[in-house]
């Protein structure tokens, strides 16, 4: 019995599978027209990685022994008819687990022991790097071997409190959030730091990540999770237990890291098994368990509807025996239909959404270029039309006069050179403005702001006025870029005008994405800098974790407006590039053709007939990069079949 949410991850799938398809024809289309190592080509495939490589990444996190790993053996893992994930009372999963399929990498699974957070290398570069892991491959002659493999995210070991302190994982400042010592004055810790599952099912294959946590201290210990991991995750799904009700440590979790958050967060109230009660009525126990969901969600302060009631274990066991009447009980049905409801949309809509602006990108450029290619062959058969009947005298002028022509163009090199050594600085003064050494320097300002604040109570403020320095950065090249596309668009008019170019300035890249990185992640992080965390920020250990994490963080945002800046100097300049390179190739010919036409006569025809081929061929090509653009535009944004939920998706026409 396979899951509802698998289901609609294979639609899912099979419409990105369309999708991929489609870019393929477009593909094979611009290797026809010779654009594929142009930038249009650069973008196909940009977009064609896009597609392939879209992930979607599902986060479960809840206090210990809520139901996390059965919820998720329930929904995703079912069909392997057991119990994938351990799931067993008390502390099972004791470190974060990420399951996920990249065909790049042996099956199996990776750990990443515990000793390597005493060095100042984070999860993210150790991603980068395969030695220090531990592989294990799955045995495959083994039914049962993935789940064997999967009881090391269970192993834990024994150390003294110093050691524990050292790993971060004990804090005298908080015994509460710390593990118990034993009479020999020893705590128990993880024996792994992060386990990535590789493995190849259909849901994984298909781009799913689904990340399990360990319970409480673990996810205060370990910033990397909280402010790596969980921000970056499509969706959250918090669970308390039906058991136990809302308990102070899940309202601690969910207001240290869900409440705040931006994008889904759903709720799951498990085990609702354990309300059922054989001296009460079926319609006693439903009330009860109705009015359990609706007082998690007031306390919580979620809208009900977020809030699911179900039993993840009734689920699993109903799912492997084949129990339709079980899984309608245990009601997972409701919650994963929920689930895939709000999120495959949304991400089927930005996929399709940046297909439909690339496809409008490539099809222009596509577009024009062959225009350029129409226009020139027009210029040229009007020429050789007008030579029917002329004499050799006459054609030895009409040399002369292009090869003039060609040599006078040949003066445009002069402005071209002086248009290239502004657009150069220009490009240097943004690069200066998002250095990273800059950045760096930021950050540690910030650092010693925090340092010299009485009580670190200005922290929160600290961090505040860095993240408006970082904006204020990215608007000073914002100001800057729009400098540079007026005196390309100024200079790119003259150039048109005097030298017969078609040069169309593309508008220039937009600030404003970035800026808006920079406040989603001051909103994400000041939470870790309130008055609560005073002696967390006392801690060089923390403030060095955070220290990296920031810069992680906004190096990506660096990154990505960096990128959009290069990428679209690259454009402008490979598009003047190539204009040169036509119009002058376009003189070439026309000399070439006079040149045969005045040692022959009879070749005027042929060389006429050969232009109006190439003419014909060439609208061909248009018309077939028409088709292939529609049929794309419709395939990316075809109708989607489901409702469209919860509000925060942005709903886009379906384009004929
Ligand atoms: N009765 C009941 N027990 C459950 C349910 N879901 C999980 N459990 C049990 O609760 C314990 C903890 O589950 P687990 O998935 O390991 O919790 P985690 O620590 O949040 O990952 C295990 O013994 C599970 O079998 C449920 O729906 N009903
Ligand atoms: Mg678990």
């Amino acid at each position: 019995m396979t899951s509802a949410f698998a289901g609609r991850f294979d639609d899912f799938s099979h419409w990105r599978a369309a999708l991929g398809e489609r870019l393929d024809e477009l593909s094979a289309c611009l290797v026809d027209i010779g654009l594929d190592d142009r930038p249009a080509g650069a973008l196909l495939a940009a977009l064609r990685e896009r597609v392939d490589g879209d992930k979607l990444i599902v986060a479960f996190v809840a206090e210990f022994s809520r139901g996390k790993s059965e919820l998720i053996n329930a929904i995703f893992f079912a069909d392997a008819g057991t119990r994938v994930l351990p799931a067993t009372p008390g502390r099972t999963t004791m470190c974060p687990v990420e399951l996920a399929w990249d065909a790049s990498e042996p099956e199996g699974l990776s750990l990443l022991p515990i000793a390597t957070r005493l060095d100042d290398v984070s999860l993210a570069q150790w991603r980068q790097r395969r030695d220090g892991w531990t592989h294990l491959p799955f045995d495959k002659s083994q039914p049962e071997a993935l789940s064997v493999a999967l009881r090391q995210v269970m192993s834990t070991r024994r150390v003294t409190i110093d050691e524990a302190q050292a790993l971060g994982l004990w804090h005298a400042s908080n015994p509460d959030n710390s593990p118990l010592a034993d009479e020999a004055g020893r705590v128990e810790v993880p024996v792994w730091r992060h386990a990535l599952i590789n493995h190849p099912h259909p849901l994984l294959r298909q781009g799913l990540v689904v990340l399990d946590t360990p319970g409480l201290n673990a996810l205060g210990a370990e910033p990397e999770l909280t402010l790596g991991l969980l921000p970056s995750a499509h969706a959250t799904v918090f669970i308390v237990g039906a058991d136990t009700g809302v308990t102070q440590s899940d309202l601690a979790i969910w207001r240290d890291h869900l409440g705040a958050r931006q994008g889904l967060a759903f709720v799951v109230l498990n085990k609702i098994d354990a309300l059922r009660d054989p001296l009460a009525t079926p319609a006693q126990v439903d009330a009860q368990i109705e009015a359990q969901r609706r007082s998690t969600a007031h306390i919580l302060g979620v809208p009900p509807e977020r809030v699911f009631a179900l039993s993840a274990r009734q689920a699993l066991v109903a799912r492997i025996d084949g129990d339709a009447k079980g899984l309608a009980q245990s009601r997972l049905i409701e919650f994963e239909a929920a689930l895939s409801v709000s999120l495959l949309p949304q991400r089927r809509q930005l996929l399709g959404r940046l297909t439909e602006d690339a496809a409008g990108q490539i099809q222009k450029r596509a577009a024009r270029h062959i225009g350029e290619a129409l226009r020139q062959q027009a210029e040229q058969l009007l020429e050789l039309r007008g030579l029917r009947g002329q004499s050799s005298g006459r054609l030895n002028l009409l040399v002369q006069r292009v090869s003039g022509e060609a040599m006078e163009f040949e003066q445009c090199h002069t402005r071209l050179t002086a248009l290239r050594a502004v657009h150069a600085r220009q490009g240097d003064q943004a690069r200066s403005e998002l250095a990273y050494d800059d950045l760096e320097l930021e950050i540690d300002r910030m650092l010693a702001e925090i340092r010299s604040s009485l009580l670190k109570l200005g922290a929160r403020k600290a961090f505040a006025a860095l993240c408006e320095r970082l904006r204020e950065r990215l608007l000073r090249v914002q100001v800057q870029l729009h400098d540079t596309q007026d005196m390309l668009g100024g200079t790119f008019g003259v150039l048109n005008a005097e030298y017969g170019f078609g040069l169309a300035l593309k508008t220039g890249p937009n600030m404003t994405r970035f800026v808006e990185e920079i406040s989603l992640i001051e909103r994400l992080y000041s939470q870790y800098l309130g008055l609560g965390d005073v002696l967390r920020l006392a801690r060089p250990r923390f403030t060095a974790q955070l220290r990296r994490m920031l810069v992680e963080r906004i190096s990506v945002v660096w990154d990505g407006s960096r990128n959009a800046i290069e990428g679209w100097n690259r454009e402008v300049t490979s598009h003047i590039d190539t204009q040169l390179i036509e119009r002058r190739r376009g003189f070439q010919k026309r000399a070439e053709s006079l040149t045969r036409i005045r040692g022959a006569a009879d070749q005027l025809e042929s060389r006429i007939g050969e232009i109006e081929q190439q003419d014909r061929q060439l609208r061909q090509q248009l018309e077939q990069l028409g088709a292939i653009t529609r049929s794309l535009l419709r395939s990316a944004s075809g109708a989607v079949d489901v409702e469209l939920p919860l509000g925060d998706v942005d709903v886009r026409r379906a384009r004929a």
